[in-house]
């Protein structure tokens, strides 16, 4: 349903409140374009009235009053959990869960895992900047090998504190046959809306759980400026994380 906008810049999607106002991310941060992608994709398919969004604690909670859709904050790690429960209650609605790489791979990982081990047919979108965001930087599941940060002064250690998260590649492994799991970059916005449309059309369809990393930036506790943010996404992150499909329904599918 395409919501008649006032205020609203003609670049935005449809589906984003009608009542903006000055959104809350910090200049270069890479929510702002995963969201935006999300918003498209949701605008494309028509399914704005359809949507239930929930977002976890975390930068992503920024996000609670973007869309005109209904939203719901979950606590911290649990937003796959609610999301899951708001679908069952509700199967004709299309249920989006939103997070940060905390949220969803350390504090709720088990509800991340095991949301994808019953092919939950939920579209889940964990957003992947390397550090816990919201609390000041410290070393997330995501953090690269060497990678400084708050709680890592000397450089996150392999030795102790093992090798990071590869999401989507754990996630393919594990989901059942219809599932659809991509990867996507804040530095490939209409690819990374594709995949959003894919993961949102899979939940359409019924057919599994779809999960979608979005690499992204976030240049306050990185400490960068523009052109190191961006090198920095573009190389050692993409290095660590390629982007691709992992997994599609009747496809397979691999990085690329
Ligand atoms: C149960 C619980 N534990 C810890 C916190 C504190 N906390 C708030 S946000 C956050 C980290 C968020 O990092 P991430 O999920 O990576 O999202 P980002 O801010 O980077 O988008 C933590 C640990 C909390 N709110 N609730
Ligand atoms: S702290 Fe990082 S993730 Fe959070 S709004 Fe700022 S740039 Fe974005």
């Amino acid at each position: 349903m395409a919501v008649e906008l006032t205020n609203v810049a003609p670049a935005m999607p449809a589906c984003w409140r009608k009542e903006t106002k000055t959104h809350k991310f910090c200049p270069g941060c890479g929510h702002g374009i995963v969201l935006k992608a999300l918003g498209e994709a949701i605008d494309e398919l028509g399914i704005q009235d359809r949507v239930i969004f929930t977002v976890d604690i975390g930068c992503c909670l920024l996000a609670i009053d973007f869309f005109n859709v209904d939203t719901v904050q979950t606590h911290h790690g649990r937003t796959n959990a609610v999301c899951t429960g708001i679908k069952r209650a509700t199967p004709d609605k299309i249920c989006i869960a939103y997070m940060g790489d905390g949220g969803g791979y350390a504090i709720g990982s088990q509800h991340l895992v095991n949301a994808a081990a019953r092919n939950e047919k939920i579209t889940s979108i964990l957003v992947n900047n390397t550090n816990y965001g919201m609390t000041g930087g410290q070393m997330a599941p995501t953090t690269l090998p060497g990678q400084k940060t708050e709680t890592s002064p000397y450089g996150r250690s392999v030795e102790q504190q093992g090798e990071p998260t590869h999401g989507p590649e754990m996630i393919a492994a594990m989901a059942g046959e219809g599932a659809y799991v991509a990867r996507g970059t804040v530095a490939k916005p209409k690819v990374l809306k594709k995949y959003f449309k894919k993961a949102l059309q899979a939940q359409m369809d019924g057919s599994g759980f779809a999960f979608v990393e979005a690499l992204s930036t976030c240049p306050t506790n990185w400490a960068t400026n523009a052109k190191k943010t961006w090198a920095f996404l573009e190389g050692p992150m993409a290095e660590e994380y390629p982007t691709g499909e992992f997994k599609v329904p009747g496809e397979g599918g691999k990085a690329e």
